[in-house]
């Protein structure tokens, strides 16, 4: 009696373990914007709806799920999800329906965002899509009425543990997406998408916030791709593909004198197609006490862009609230790895640094950028131990371009370590000679030889590719393994 009491109480514990395991997946409270009164027929305002949906959510301590099913959904006001409040562990809005902003620019276009997240913790937004209608406002603006600045589709601020997937974003009239005073935040696989001329719509904006990674976006936009702005630490964008737009770009900085600054940002495998810029970094010529600080561009492709590699100190739109004055910000460790591609413009590399504060420890290897109507240039402006001469050392060799996106970089520091999709690890120690380097280079199996400058490897699997710079030792060497 008492072994078959025993069996039955283990049972009963092995049933009560399975539940919680699967409790874990589907126990979470599910609200479907439906029933708050929200209409998938696009001409019935949902505004209430969701917000309804939003206030209920948090007022459970459970995780919550808001659904939107299918359908088009008008919503013509902003949308507030304020987390001060929100007593749920987690909350994730997941939409399988498409938001519309009304047909009326004006309406949205007096609010600063469309969809807010504010204080919030714990969020995730999957799914998806957000046409804000943009175009009318766009056209107010190219008409240089009487407009008003339009919202920003999606913004998040003051939140942190923010999950963003799988969005789509359509014509904002503003930015699409815009993260502010934010920490840990997520956003992967979106896809943004407005016309070239679309004024300000920045995809994804970025400033004061900490411990961001972008991955797998798609944006196709009439302003910067992606801008970073002051106060943005540890930021990591890994798969990109820009155009068109203006590019990636650290800024603009230095608009205040107290400013935060701009430290360990990684781009990783960005394409750009046709955009203004590739991989820029500008600040307005005033006094600032901010500054960028290790940068790291690593794999790029660019497709007739019209400024591939671009540091502007002097920028400064319509040539207003610029007082002759040199650029406060102090940029130093940037390094520029595996960019190749063509540019539009004869002038591929274009540094405009500070004559205050010449950026520093600007390094590039494995660039090969090439222009349509002949060599392509760099120029460079107070950019410290860098001479135009010896840029032209730069445009080093690189067998299969396709491969690059494939490449890992690390850090330029002591012997080589850089690895192929293939794993294969090619170690090198420098040797500093008079006025270039050699490099000794044991690479597995292959043999041992010395290899300098433009030589070639007479390696069965692999190309050698260097950057010399003279006087400074070589901090990294390229090599690309060529696996077809
Ligand atoms: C956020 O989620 C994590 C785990 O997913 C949990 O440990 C934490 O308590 C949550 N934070 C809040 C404030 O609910
Ligand atoms: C990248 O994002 C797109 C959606 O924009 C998605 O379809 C695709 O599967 C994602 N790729 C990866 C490798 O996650
Ligand atoms: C730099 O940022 C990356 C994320 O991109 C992070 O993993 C790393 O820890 C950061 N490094 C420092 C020194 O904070
Ligand atoms: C490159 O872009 C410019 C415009 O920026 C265009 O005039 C030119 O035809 C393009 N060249 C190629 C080869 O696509
Ligand atoms: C640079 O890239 C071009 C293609 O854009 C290629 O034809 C050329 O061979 C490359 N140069 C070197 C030195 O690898
Ligand atoms: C490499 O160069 C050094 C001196 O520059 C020489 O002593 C050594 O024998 C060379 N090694 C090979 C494998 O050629
Ligand atoms: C990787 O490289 C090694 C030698 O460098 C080669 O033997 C191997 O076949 C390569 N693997 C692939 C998948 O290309
Ligand atoms: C110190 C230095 O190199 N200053 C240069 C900064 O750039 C301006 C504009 O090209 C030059 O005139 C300065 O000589």
């Amino acid at each position: 009696m008492a072994s078959s009491l025993s069996f039955f109480h283990v049972f009963n514990i092995i049933i009560a373990i399975i539940m919680s395991h699967f409790g874990q997946l589907d126990a979470r409270t599910s609200l479907n914007v439906l029933n708050f009164g929200a209409r998938p027929n696009g001409v019935i305002d949902s505004t209430k709806a969701f917000s309804d949906a939003w206030d209920t959510a948090c007022s459970l301590e459970d995780s919550v799920m808001i659904y939107v099913p299918k359908g088009r959904y008008l919503v013509s006001r902003e949308v507030r999800f304020e987390g001060e409040s929100c007593r749920s562990r987690d909350l994730t809005l997941r939409i399988d329906g498409t938001l519309i902003g009304p047909q009326d620019y004006r309406l949205l276009g007096k609010e600063e965002n469309w969809f807010s997240f504010i204080g919030v913790h714990n969020v995730t937004v999957i799914g998806g899509s957000f046409d804000a209608k943009g175009s009318t406002l766009w056209s107010c603006k190219a008409n240089g009425q009487n407009c008003p600045e339009g919202a920003t589709t999606l913004r998040f601020m003051d939140s942190y543990n923010v999950r963003i997937k799988g969005v789509l974003s359509l014509n904002s009239q503003l930015f699409h997406i815009a993260i502010n005073r934010c920490r840990n935040i997520k956003i992967e696989d979106i896809r943004i998408i407005a016309p070239d001329e679309s004024p300000n719509t920045d995809g994804i904006h970025i400033q004061l916030s900490t411990n961001i990674e972008v991955r797998n976006v798609s944006i196709k936009t009439g302003d910067d791709c992606i801008s970073i702005g002051p106060g943005t630490k540890n930021l990591m964008v890994d798969g990109v593909t820009c155009g068109p737009g203006h590019g990636i770009s650290i800024g603009s900085l230095g608009k205040d004198l107290e400013e935060q600054g701009v430290e360990n940002v990684t781009v990783k495998k960005a394409v750009f197609v046709r955009t203004d810029n590739g991989l820029r970094i500008k600040s307005w010529p005033r006094r600032s006490k901010g500054f960028v600080e290790r940068v790291r561009f690593l794999g790029a492709r660019m497709v007739n862009v019209s400024y591939p590699i671009l540091i502007d100190q002097n920028y400064c739109p319509g040539n207003s609230f610029c007082p002759s004055q040199e650029s406060g910000i102090k940029i130093n460790d940037v390094i520029y790895s595996g960019i190749i591609g063509t540019s539009a413009t004869k002038i591929a590399i274009k540094m405009d640094c500070s004559e205050r504060f010449p950026c520093t420890g600007i390094r590039m290897q494995a660039i090969n950028l090439t222009y349509y109507g002949g060599e392509a240039k760099t120029s460079c402006n107070n950019v410290s131990d860098y001479k135009d001469k010896l840029v032209e050392s730069i445009y080093t060799v690189m067998a299969n371009s396709n491969r690059l996106i494939d490449l890992m970089a690390i850090e330029p520091i002591g012997p080589i370590l850089i690895a192929s999709k293939n794993t294969t690890t090619i170690k090198a120690s420098p040797k500093l000679r008079t006025d270039f380097v050699t490099y000794k280079l044991s690479i597995l199996s292959l043999p041992i030889a010395n290899y300098s400058l433009n030589s070639k490897a007479s390696l069965s699997v692999s190309s050698l590719f260097t950057l010399i710079y003279p006087r400074h030792p070589p901090s990294q060497l390229l090599v690309i393994i060529n696996t077809s």
